[in-house]
């Protein structure tokens, strides 16, 4: 079974082959109660460069929700495993990998790698979401997880995540229908958009992203969170060049509630996130943007009529 802890012992000495993969998985954890987030973290066992060009998930399907895969330099904890209710890490974080129960896993295209190590980042910390609990009424150890697959060997083109999110919309109690509207120029070298994901909280209806070049908007990704929370292919692959303008809208309904809801960490919060995975030439790659700015309302009256349309689950 793929979530056996046997198989899951970490390597001690650190590999010296040109490839070699690393299991990031929980240290046999119980968790006590429904809807537990633990977190652990495991550092690079190598200082110079490599790059990440795979992710076997080792996932239990009767206890895991979804796992979340980031990488920083300062892991907020450094025990064995943590409640990632007090923080994942402390400096900035990125999301190289999601799981999520039913979605099938997306790997990179070919030539195409994470950069870890060296001057970039050497820890991982990963996520996991217990559902419900039952399934651990036996006490068993699960040892969930991700194995990745590194190389030293240089890659051509380097993978990132560019990150739109909104920090401040509200939504009113019984409101039908409420923008969260993100976007910001681009003014880095070409990139490659391959993947991408969505994420809200219970309120979200459909999270879409768009590139806009010269007034011309090009669907990127559009998606419902209320789906499973996975990186989802691109279907129609572009180039996002210096000059483009980056933009997303989250709709969200207010119909429900009894007060306003808030952007933050809760499940009775709310969050507008769109997770855009690219790739970049190795030259001149950045490895991860954001974007926490407010679509101005000229710009988005022209967003396509789709991106106003729930998706139905
Ligand atoms: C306020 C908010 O929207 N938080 C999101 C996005 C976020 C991700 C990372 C914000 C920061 C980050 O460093 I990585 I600052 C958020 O927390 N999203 C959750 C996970 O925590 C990543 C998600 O599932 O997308
Ligand atoms: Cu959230």
């Amino acid at each position: 079974q793929s979530d056996d802890c046997q198989e899951s012992t970490r390597p001690v000495v650190p590999p010296d082959s040109v490839d070699f993969s690393l299991p990031v998985r929980m240290p046999r954890v119980t968790p006590q109660e429904s809807d537990t987030y633990l977190c652990t973290s495991y550092r690079l066992p190598v200082d110079d460069e490599v790059y990440v060009v795979d992710f076997k998930p080792h996932a239990n399907m009767d206890t895991v929700h979804h796992m979340l895969l980031f990488s920083c330099n300062v892991p907020s904890s450094s025990e064995d495993y943590w409640d990632c209710g007090s923080g994942t890490c402390s400096d900035e974080v990125s999301v190289l990998y999601a799981w999520a129960r039913n979605a099938p896993p997306k790997s990179l295209p070919k030539g195409v790698g994470f950069r870890v190590g060296g001057v970039g980042s050497k820890y991982f910390v990963l996520q996991v979401h217990y559902g419900d609990n039952r399934a651990f009424s036996d006490h068993h150890e699960d040892c969930s997880g991700v194995t990745l697959q590194l190389t030293r060997e240089k890659q051509p083109l380097i993978a990132g995540i560019y990150l739109l999110m909104s920090l401040n919309t509200v939504i009113p109690p019984g409101k039908k229908e409420i923008y969260a509207d993100v976007a910001c120029p681009y003014k880095k070298y070409p990139m490659y958009p391959f993947a991408y994901r969505v994420h809200t909280h219970h309120l979200g209806q459909v999270v879409s992203g768009y590139r806009v070049r010269d007034g011309q908007w090009t669907l990127i990704g559009r998606q419902s969170p209320q789906l499973p929370q996975a990186f989802y292919p691109v279907e129609h692959p572009l180039d996002v060049i210096y000059g483009d303008t980056l933009a997303a809208r989250c709709v969200f309904t207010g119909e429900g509630r009894s007060k306003d809801t808030y952007i933050g960490g809760t499940a009775n919060d709310e969050m507008c996130n769109l997770y855009i995975m690219y790739y970049m030439e190795a030259a001149h790659a950045t490895s991860f943007m954001n974007c926490v700015q407010d679509g101005r309302p000229e710009l988005f009256k022209n967003i396509p009529e789709e991106a106003n349309i729930p998706i139905p689950v």
